[in-house]
């Protein structure tokens, strides 16, 4: 009755978001949360209509939602795609077909550790059969044993795309559920009735920890995929096959049930109920626009005053075992997982010895699924937990760019700050030793680009520490990006816990000729170029940008108000990059003439090849750094080749050998 109505008001055109109506399927909505209780969990995609109301949601908050209102549910950053009632226990929906799935798997790793009995429920379609996650999500569901139930409705399109074009005819849906090891369940999923009691049967195995369940609901929407219209005509469907469906209408087989009759008053008593939402969410306020800004970020935790420093000298890799040590020490709620997390040798021995100290639950390793596997980490930060996912290269973490950008970065956004993703991402840029173009990128300009996201880049064991500890107590999804060839350098790192500003860079070296801007690594290199041309007598002041997002953007221009000259070296391409992005917020900036042109110092616009004879010059090196400045000044460093050091470039220093 509600969608009928959405669906007749739809062409005032005040409903302005797209909806997927779900008249036809009702039963499996209804039949399933029957057998849920309030306190389990719910998740769906962008047909959700049905799963929210039936999950309990409060009617009102989703209409004004789908009218934009202020009163919406996301308070109208969500709109019809995005429902979410925390309290009924439904806990969102996103409509990236198949990408919701992790996320209810990773509700299912919480609901396990509390182990209070609650289960989850994951509602797609047919075509999310198709999407990798999918299989990777049952594949961990089955590992974990873990209690979710996988509700796929099966109505036999995908858009206008029939199963048949999509799917091969000798293998079922359930049969590639089996194949996962997933005690699969069929149901006639027009059949309340049916629904409810293979749900109950469910969703008590769920409770005695037997592990996930599939259940396959046969059905049929009848109205068009988006929107209120009848569309049978148009060529993808036939009209004998939408009436044999008909026949079959869920509330017309309901209403044989005895316990589903309702007196004529009870029906009108809803009617007059829907009426009132509905003239509510229209009579409701908009948002006021300026709100749009928040909830972009949870609030940032505080960090604790300077430490006393000490004399302890450790690497870069130990200070990042300790901060993840210090981090599952305070919070009960925290773990660690990745690719090789408690094998011998423990990411580059960032995470030696921390599977023995705090156990297989808290620190373990993953099926190779980035993609799921960050989709479980999101889905078990916003119901409680506090991930940290480690990926060996950056380049692995791209096949889990939807989690990363479409999932972690706008949970808290398009929920209206309603949840949050406390979620650190460990990604490591590899270098050197032939990398290749496939282990070395270093793409910290894209998920800058990501409003959502912070990105950290610290270049120092002592900062590396403080601010990973700092990540771990945040809020908001951390991107940590480690180059590898800090790993084995060395700093004065106190013992205890201490916590570094995600958003604050620093001057790591004072002069008044020339702003020199590192970028992880690069500040090393911008350290040796500085102390050298303080012997020409050009006196730099080194930045150590720690963090891309958000841009400390404040201290750069200070400081060039102080040189009037900057140059900016990164390793990662120039081109709608980093360096680019501050060049151009110090010049919207400044109101004085700079007295140098300013310039990038970055890799070349090809990919990095994996010869060491093609690699060697790929990256800046101080020579580059020191060259350039120098000219900035008329000095022409004529014997520059002799600076060049004669190694082949593709290892830090002679003790770091490969493979790496
Ligand atoms: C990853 C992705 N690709 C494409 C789309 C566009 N799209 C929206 S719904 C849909 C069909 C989904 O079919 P199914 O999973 O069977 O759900 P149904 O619409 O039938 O309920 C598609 C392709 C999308 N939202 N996400
Ligand atoms: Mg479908």
């Amino acid at each position: 009755m509600v969608e009928e109505e959405i669906a007749k008001r739809y062409p005032q055109q005040q409903m302005r978001c797209p909806v997927h109506l779900s008249i036809g399927q009702e039963a499996a909505a209804v039949g399933l949360c029957a057998a849920l209780q309030p306190t389990d969990w719910a998740f769906s995609g962008h047909r959700n209509h049905a799963h929210y109301l039936a999950k309990g949601g409060n009617l009102k908050a989703m209409l004004a939602e789908i009218y934009g209102k202020a009163t919406g549910c996301c308070g109208g950053k969500g709109g019809s795609m995005h429902l979410t009632d925390q309290a009924a226990g439904f806990i969102g929906a996103t409509p990236i077909v198949g990408s919701t799935v992790p996320i209810a798997v990773g509700a299912a790793l919480t609901a396990q550790r509390e182990g209070k009995g609650r289960v989850v429920v994951v509602f797609f379609g047919d075509g999310a059969m198709e999407a990798g996650v999918v299989h990777e999500s049952l594949n961990f569901a089955a590992l974990k044993k873990l209690p979710i139930l996988f509700a796929c409705e099966n109505n036999l399109y995908s858009v206008y795309s029939p199963l048949e074009v999509r799917q091969p005819e000798q293998r079922s849906i359930s049969d590639s559920a089996t194949g996962h090891g997933v005690k699969t369940v069929q149901a006639d999923g027009n059949n309340v009735q049916e629904v409810y009691s293979k749900a109950c049967a469910a969703v008590h195995d769920l409770r005695q920890g037997s592990g996930p369940v599939f259940m396959e609901l046969a059905t049929y929407r009848w109205l068009e995929h988006c929107g209120p219209g009848y569309d049978n005509d148009i060529g993808y469907r036939t009209e004998v096959e939408f009436q044999k469906w008909k026949q079959r209408d869920p509330l017309a087989i309901s209403a044989q049930l005895a316990s589903a009759f309702l007196e004529p008053a009870e029906i009108d008593a809803i009617r007059q109920e829907i009426e009132a939402a509905f003239s509510a969410a229209i009579s409701d306020p908009f948002a006021d626009p300026a709100s749009a800004e928040l909830h972009v970020f949870a609030p940032a935790n505080v960090t604790g005053p300077e430490p006393e420093r000490g004399t302890r000298e450790i690497t870069y890799a130990e200070a990042l075992r300790e901060a993840q040590d210090i981090s599952l020490a305070n919070f009960d709620n925290s773990y660690l997982m990745g690719l090789g997390v408690p094998d011998p040798k423990g990411i580059f021995g960032t995470t030696l010895g921390l599977q023995e100290k705090y156990g297989e639950e808290r620190v373990f390793d993953i099926p190779l699924a980035e993609n799921a596997m960050t989709g479980v980490a999101i889905g078990s930060a916003i119901t409680g937990m506090r991930p940290i996912l480690t990926h060996q290269r950056l380049d692995f973490a791209l096949v889990s760019i939807d989690q990363i950008v479409n999932q972690a970065a706008k949970w808290h956004y398009m929920f209206n700050g309603t949840m949050s993703v406390p979620l650190v991402i460990r990604m490591i840029i590899g270098r050197g030793w032939g990398q290749g173009p496939q282990h070395s990128q270093s793409l910290h300009a894209w998920f800058a680009h990501i409003p959502g996201l912070r990105v950290v880049m610290p270049s120092t064991a002592y900062d590396a520490k403080g601010m990973l500890i700092a990540a771990a107590d945040d809020n908001s999804p951390v991107l940590f990006l480690e180059h590898r060839w800090l790993h084995n350098t060395t700093s004065i790192v106190p013992e205890n816990a201490y916590k570094v500003s995600l958003s604050k860079s620093s001057i790591i070296r004072e002069g008044n000729d020339v702003t020199l801007v590192g970028i992880s690594y690069m500040t090393l290199e911008c350290l040796e170029a500085a102390k050298r041309l303080g012997d020409l007598g050009i006196e730099i002041e080194v930045i150590d940008l720690r963090t891309v997002q958000p841009l400390d953007i404040a201290s750069i221009i200070s400081s060039v108000e102080k040189t009037r000259r900057i140059v900016v070296v990164d390793h990662a391409e120039a081109t709608c990059g980093v360096s680019s992005e501050i060049i151009s917020c110090v010049y919207e900036s400044i109101n004085f003439c700079l007295k140098s042109k300013p310039k990038r110092i970055c890799l070349a616009e090809h990919p990095l090849p994996t010869s060491y004879a093609m690699a060697r010059d790929y990256y800046p090196r101080s020579d580059d750094i020191v060259r350039i400045i120098a000219e900035m000044f008329g000095i022409k460093l004529a014997s520059f080749k002799n600076l060049v050091s004669s190694s082949f470039g593709d290892q830090p220093n002679s003790d770091f050998t490969g493979p790496f």
